[in-house]
């Protein structure tokens, strides 16, 4: 055999320099390993198919099993998972793994589920989270991140002892879980000496901590960094790790104005590519692997809203034409950024993106499977189904009569089955094209018609052995085969009306009988091939008696090709609009799942008795072998949601108020800084992370002493994507700043300029309040400390036009989050809760009393300047047994973006948890989708809004209502998020 010998990481891990042998579960047999082309799972090369999921992106851990489910019927058999150690990190030394923040649970679920996980650890991930991932407290060290640095390095083995631990009793080295791969690292594009030996560090206290899968770094880009050892790079610092992954998010782009940008063809980043770096050519000893690929993208603030566009754009035709590339190019394992995005709830969101991280990704954010989730279904099931496509190596030209069509021709070295990728040259050219194909297959020279229309390609078997039969070609696309007992039954599917041959070998020519649609049969003695001539249209039906077992062939056009699971490897449903389950038991096979309403059910079964969703279903035996339900499966229940009334309010910006008392508040007079931007020598540090303060609003207060030279005031601040301040003089407002928007990369830092009022001239005393509203963290995405940028105040000159700056001194105070570091609410955790005075109070929670406040109407009539609060209660009654997400929607949605009504900004707290921020006049969302579990579906729920404004005309609260969002009949059950309902010491 010319392959390599597996290349098991048990051995690779006692063969590394500090590797501890001793942690290594079972080091002899580890059941995971690869060679220079696949992955082996239990001695089988395997095609690793996978999907990124953010457990952080969904706090109701009920609903993660709704996600691996709807990611298992999808047709994916791994998952991949980011971990991000801010989540869980208030405070140096101070880790929380329970309840939301519960890794094992997430773990537990997805080897329940039956997916493989790729675990993706850090301790940097990026992922469009404030500060990539780092905890708050990460950015006042002042060694260098992600480098050797030991403070850093100390900081990180907090994380990774812990989080290790975790992943390691999951794997499937030891049985314990279903962990195949893990990531150390993301993205460090620097290779010096120093990230060499961080990144020995990180390999070797993963190996230590007990993980045994192989490792890996996510290089941005396939530019061969961190290639391993066995690399044919020239590198300075080699990776420590045994495999080598990438990431990629080619093709077209969605502008922030929703324009297309056409963007370079499906890259050939396997055996038909030619770079010299990166992928096989670089790494040749280890399998293509595509730790991220496009599946989506994310949006920011102030576009018009991009998620419908990246779903379409990164949608069907995309991929089949790039995720089929991949395959075509012996990639051994692709997992496409996101599967399902979520919500990037609190103060999770980094400047680049707002509140919904949908990512226009195959489930939505309010866990709807898109159409591109149907099509991928479809991918999976074959990509997952057909075991020769995990080893492939190129096969002997085709000839294609057309010069506008590439067809890849690739065969499996083992079996000889052989896989024909169909596109358009190049392969997003699009337009209509008919053309024949001539290839020498295993079972001869064949020649047969194909078409292509727009942007889409085809993966065509042939030589084949599908179940008991032999497939000598195909135009249909294969789906998905089993075996029933004595009979195969296969799934071939094609685009609507188009032509397709199925050519079948046999013996002697057997029985065909046609049982729906029209399908002709044709027998060549000769060659004794049975050939199968169609039109794709709804699903024909045709029996064929003769080989060694009989076979039900189903052919679909795409539509109702989409409508088939494979809920396990013995069972195939037609129907519904989700099969989550099926459990064989005595002859009945309990099938769950979810309805639209109005699908039929039709089950290929061993059993002969079937349940859905516990009630049992009246079926009859059709000719095609199936069980099928006598009547149509019934939809959800009727739903009516609230309208919210009873508002009411109370002001939130008591610190404007010169008699504020703010005794308890930090002297801000210079705390522990490692700001990427500093105040001038001689002025305070203001921002607010030295003082223990790292989301969310922060609140200032500063006196000085009335002089001719208080004239204006420049304040340097920090604030994120879309980020803001309020001053006010005395409590009057004097004015409020935004920073723009500055499309798609956010301006994070700003100067607010304004002419103070007369009155601070006049001697004695004066107050300045400011509230800064942080809008996150930068990344850390270029390893360049940008995560470090000052947040909060910077610094602050009042001084008279052309004069000296920092003329007049001023004394300042500090507040932000109660407790800072300290959280009185770790259930809900540090990306719940900025600095507001609400929050302080525990306004935003269910139980605070609010029989004080006044009566109020939303939408709201009068504008005030800083911040005010309304609260309202409200009962939801979801049918049981059904399926919603509901969401909070702020006025007209036609209207996503500036100019919007007014400049003002809402917090959305649900129930105590903050869902997100509403930005009227910056956009673009204005539905915040809120899961069950944080939501009550039946029973009581409170909703607290923070409404900041300028005070100006319009700036104030629109009409507020409930929408329902995605509504089915089925789902997973929820419990209640536990958290605390009053805050037990509000406080200063
Ligand atoms: C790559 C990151 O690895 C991932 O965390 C996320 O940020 C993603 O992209 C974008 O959503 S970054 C790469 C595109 C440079």
């Amino acid at each position: 055999m010319r392959r390599l010998a597996p290349l098991l990481v048990g051995v690779a891990a006692l063969l590394g320099a500090t590797a501890a042998p001793a942690q290594v579960a079972n080091p002899a047999k580890p059941r995971v390993a690869f060679d220079e082309r696949s992955f082996i799972i239990d001695g089988k090369p395997t095609l690793i198919w996978s999907s990124e999921f953010h457990p952080f992106r969904l706090p109701s851990p009920d609903l993660w099993r709704d996600i691996l489910q709807k990611m298992k019927a999808s047709g994916f058999n791994a998952v991949a998972l980011y971990f991000d150690w801010g989540y869980h990190s208030p405070k140096q030394g101070v880790y929380d793994f329970t309840g939301i923040r519960d890794m094992d649970r997430v773990l537990d679920m997805a080897k329940e589920e039956g997916l493989y996980v790729i675990t993706r650890a850090g301790p940097y991930v990026n992922a469009e989270l404030s500060r990539g991932g780092f905890p708050g407290w990460l950015v006042n060290q002042r060694g260098r991140a992600r480098s050797d640095d030991p403070e850093y390095m100390a900081a990180a083995d907090e994380w990774l002892t812990r989080i290790n631990a975790i992943i390691a009793r999951h794997q499937l080295n030891d049985g314990r879980g279903t962990v195949i791969l893990h990531q150390i690292e993301n993205e460090l594009a620097m290779t010096t000496p120093s990230q060499g030996r961080y990144m020995q560090h990180l390999y070797d206290k993963a190996r230590a901590d007990g993980i045994t899968v192989p490792i890996f770094h996510n290089d941005q880009g396939r530019n061969g960094y961190w290639v391993p050892k066995s690399s044919t790079v020239p590198l300075t610092v080699p990776g420590p790790q045994e495999l080598y992954a990438f990431d990629g998010y080619p093709g077209a782009t969605c502008t922030v104005h929703n324009k297309v940008t056409k963007g370079a063809p499906a890259p050939d980043w396997g055996l038909y590519g030619e770079g010299a770096r990166g992928g096989a050519s670089a790494s040749p000893k280890t399998p293509g692997f595509i730790a991220e690929f496009g599946g989506g993208w994310f949006d920011y603030w102030g576009s018009n809203g991009m998620y419908p566009c990246n779903a379409i754009q990164r949608g069907v035709g995309y991929q089949r034409v790039f995720y089929g590339t991949n395959i075509a190019n012996g990639i051994a394992a692709q997992s496409f950024y996101m599967g399902y995005g979520g919500t990037s709830w609190g103060w999770l969101p980094a400047p680049v993106v707002y509140t919904s991280y949908d990512y226009g990704s195959a489930i939505s954010e309010a866990r709807v499977l898109r159409d591109k989730a149907l099509e991928l279904k479809q991918l999976g099931q074959f990509a997952t189904g057909v075991a020769d496509l995990a080893k492939l190596v190129k096969a002997s030209p085709v000839t294609v009569s057309a010069a506008d069509v590439q067809v890849y021709h690739d065969r499996n070295p083992d079996t000889d089955a052989r896989l024909l990728f169909v596109a358009h040259k190049p392969s997003t050219a699009g337009g209509d094209k008919i053309f024949t194909i001539t290839a020498d297959l295993p079972d001869g020279r064949y020649s047969f018609a194909s078409e292509l229309h727009g942007l889409d390609a085809k993966l065509l078997l042939a030589g084949y052995d599908l179940e008991r039969q032999r497939l000598v070609y195909s135009t249909s696309e294969l789906q998905t085969s089993l075996r029933r007992g004595a009979e195969d039954i296969a799934l071939l599917y094609g685009r609507p009306s188009e032509k397709g041959e199925t050519v079948l070998r046999f013996a002697a020519a057997p029985k065909v009988t046609v049982l729906e649609g029209d399908v002709a049969s044709a027998w060549d003695a000769g060659k004794r091939d049975l050939k199968l001539t169609y039109a794709h249209n709804g699903l024909a039906r045709v029996r064929i008696e003769g080989g060694k077992a009989p076979l039900t062939l189903l052919i679909g056009e795409v539509k109702e090709a989409q409508r088939f699971f494979r809920p396990d490897p013995a069972t195939l449903v037609r129907g519904p609009n989700l099969v989550r389950h099926a459990t064989l038991s005595g002859g009945t096979l309990a099938l769950t799942g979810d309805t639209a309403g109005g699908e039929p059910l039709e089950v290929w079964t061993s059993a002969d008795r079937v349940r859905w969703n516990g009630q049992s279903i009246a079926t009859t035996r059709s000719g095609s072998g199936s069980l099928a339900a006598r009547t149509a499966l019934a939809g959800p229940r009727a739903l009516t949601l609230p309208e919210l009334t009873g508002w009411k309010s109370a002001p939130g910006s008591p610190e404007t108020d010169p008699r504020f008392d703010d005794s308890a508040w930090a002297v801000a007079s210079g705390g522990r800084n490692a700001s990427t931007i500093r105040p001038p020598t001689g002025q305070p540090s203001l921002s607010m992370d030295g003082y223990g303060f790292h989301d969310g609003d922060v609140w200032y207060r500063g006196r000085f002493t009335g002089s001719p030279e208080a004239k204006t005031i420049a304040l340097h601040y920090g604030a994120g994507g879309a980020g803001m301040l309020q001053l006010w003089l005395d409590g009057k407002l004097v004015g409020q700043h935004e920073l723009p928007t500055g499309l798609p990369r956010p301006i994070t830092t700003g100067v607010a300029e304004f002419a103070l009022p007369e009155a601070a001239s006049a001697p004695g005393e004066h107050v300045l309040s400011v509230m800064v509203r942080n809008n996150g963290h930068n990344w850390d995405l270029d390893s360049d400390e940008f995560h470090k940028e000052a947040r909060g105040l910077i610094s602050v000159s009042i001084a008279k036009p052309g004069g000296i700056s920092f003329a007049v001194p001023v004394a300042w105070k500090i507040q932000g989050k109660q407790g800072g570091e300290d959280l009185p609410d770790p259930m809900r955790g540090p990306a719940n809760n900025g600095g507001q005075y609400g929050e302080r109070m525990g306004w935003h929670l269910p139980g605070f009393n609010d029989t004080g406040w006044t009566a109020a109407t939303v939408p709201a009539q009068t504008p005030v300047p800083g911040t005010i609060w309304y609260r309202t209660r409200f009962d939801l009654t979801v049918p049981k047994g059904d399926d919603a997400t509901i969401g909070v929607q702020f006025g007209d949605p036609a209207t996503p973006r500036s100019p919007g009504p007014g400049r003002y900004r809402v917090l959305v707290f649900v129930n105590g948890w903050q869902m997100g921020q509403f930005a009227a006049n910056v956009g673009p969302q204005r539905t915040f989708p809120v899961p069950e579990g944080i939501l009550n579906h039946r029973g009581r729920n409170t909703l607290a809004l923070a409404v900041t404004g300028d005070g100006a005309p319009g700036a104030a609260l629109e009409p507020v209502k409930l929408v329902t969002l995605h509504h089915v009949r089925g789902g997973v059950s929820v419990g209640t998020v536990a958290a605390p309902t009053t805050l037990s010491t509000p406080k200063e």
